[in-house]
This record gives structure tokens, sequence and C-alpha cells, in this order.
């Protein structure tokens, strides 16, 4: 397993759990002196910054991308993959599509969290959920083009009333066989929506394709009452090989927030 921190460049996200928010140059710094493997990028689009300029820090630092969030087209450009509107569903898979290809060409999967939206009002659940798995299909081929899976990350009940536990999210994979897309276990909503987290990882197993690694509180594991240990070698014993990605509050300071994460996870090596 690999380690990586979350940097965000989203004003709109300031208050998120993101750990780093200082410019690009800066947060590349600060993962590599803590310790880190790679960086997972959260950025308000595909045209932020380009390709070369993220190449070349990766390059610099060691530092690889791990993945990109999607997310700025919802907080900052207001877009759902099951919004009413066609017109606003269609401008939604084309910011994912083009988020796909930013991440692919640095070698990182792009990961789908509160773009997928929310059913209610005009849009049934069934309507909504079969807007989605259209816009997974297109996403995970558009991926494939670049050698990596589509993320598909289910979320706590507060924030989508889609799918909220991963084993449901294994479940609609394969009953819409959609191919190259796998699921995020975000700890901090399986804390909320999971009966035991262990039990639900080994449930969606080969599925799960990356890790935000926080504790029950959204804070660094150690600052929560989630234990890490069960669900670590749960992870070994699925073969699990992708990152542990500590997208969380940059709680009491980034540094220590950044600090503790690593020391959690070297504690299990
Ligand atoms: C995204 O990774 C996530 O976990 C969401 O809660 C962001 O709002
Ligand atoms: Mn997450």
């Amino acid at each position: 397993m690999r380690t990586a921190i979350t940097i965000s460049q989203v004003p709109e996200a300031a208050a998120g759990p993101f750990v780093f928010h200082a410019p690009l140059a800066e947060s590349f710094t600060l993962a590599k002196e803590t310790g880190f493997d790679d960086v997972e990028l959260f950025f308000p689009g595909p045209d932020h910054i380009s390709i070369e300029k993220v190449k070349a820090l990766s390059e610099t630092h060691g530092l690889g991308i791990a993945a990109v969030g999607t997310g700025a087209g919802m907080v900052k450009h207001g877009l759902s993959l099951t919004d009413p509107s066609l017109d606003k569903r269609v401008e939604a898979i084309d910011f994912i599509e083009r988020m796909i290809s930013f991440g692919g060409q640095l070698g990182a999967p792009a990961i789908l969290g509160s773009m997928q939206g929310k059913w209610g009002g005009d849009v049934s659940r069934d309507q909504a959920l079969e807007w989605l798995s259209e816009a997974l299909l297109i996403a995970g081929r558009t991926a494939s083009k670049y050698n990596v899976p589509f993320i598909y990350e289910p979320l706590n009940r507060y924030e989508t009333n889609l799918i909220n536990r991963l084993e449901d999210g294994a479940k609609y994979i394969e009953a819409h066989s959609l191919e190259n897309i796998v699921l995020l276990a975000d700890l901090f909503h399986m804390n909320i929506e999971e009966a035991n987290l262990a039990a639900s990882i080994r449930a969606a197993g080969k599925h799960i394709g990356h890790v935000h690694y926080a504790d029950s509180n959204r804070q660094a594991f150690g600052f929560g009452h989630t234990d890490p240990a069960p669900i670590i070698a749960e992870l070994k014993e699925t073969n699990y090989t992708g990152h542990l990605s500590a997208e969380i509050f940059p709680l009491p300071d980034a540094k220590t927030a950044a600090e503790q994460t690593i020391k959690s996870i070297r504690s299990f090596q």
C-alpha cells in the first residue's frame, strides 16, 4: 500500500477535508517532507494548471499523483450527473471526462464523489441510478484509454441518497456490468454507514481501488475512535495494493495532521 495526502487548490473548499491548501509547489514540498509517497489533487477544474507543470512538480519532488478529485464540479460549478436538466447532466459528464483526461495524462484515476448528486423532487431514485450508471459506463471507457480505472465513491447519507454503503456499490457495479469502475472506501463515510468497517471491506473485496484514510471524526488516524488495525489487516487480506490517502481536516494544523497520518500508517508496515 502507498501513502498519499490531499492537496486542494479550490478556494470554495477551504473548509473541506483536505490537508494542504498552500500554493501547489509549497504543498508538494510539505507532502514530501512529511514522508508521503504520492499526492491526491483537488483542483477547480481540468484547465486549472497545465499537465506539464504538474508533471514537473511531481518529478522534482519525487511524488506521484495518486488520484484527482472531481468535487469542484459540484462545489464550484454546481454540476451533478443526476441533475434533472439534460443540459446540466451533459455539462457534468463533459467535466468528468475532461478530469479523467487530465488525471489520465498524469497516470492518475479520477474520483466521482459529490458530483454523483442526489435523487428527489422530479427525479426518482431509479431514474437517478440509471443516469448514474450511464455516466459510469462512459467514465469507465474513457478512463481505460489512459490505462487507469475510474473511482466511484459511496458517500454518507448526509451527502448523497444514492449509494451509501460499499457493498451496495459493489452490487451496483455488478448489476450494471460496469467495467473499469472501482470503489473508494472512505473510512469516514464508512464509519457513519457500515456496521463493521473490516467486514464491509471484506465483502467489497476486489472492487476496492482507493481508500480515504480518515478517522471517525475525519481527522488523522489516532485523533478519533476508529480502530485502524482490523481495517488494515482486511485490506492486506484482500491483497489491496492501492493508496491510503489522507482526505482529512487539517486539524489541529496541516503539519500535525500529515505527521499523524504517516505515524499511523507506519505502525502497520
Ligand atoms: C470526496 O472524496 C468525499 O469524501 C466527499 O465527502 C467530499 O465532500
Ligand atoms: Mn472521500
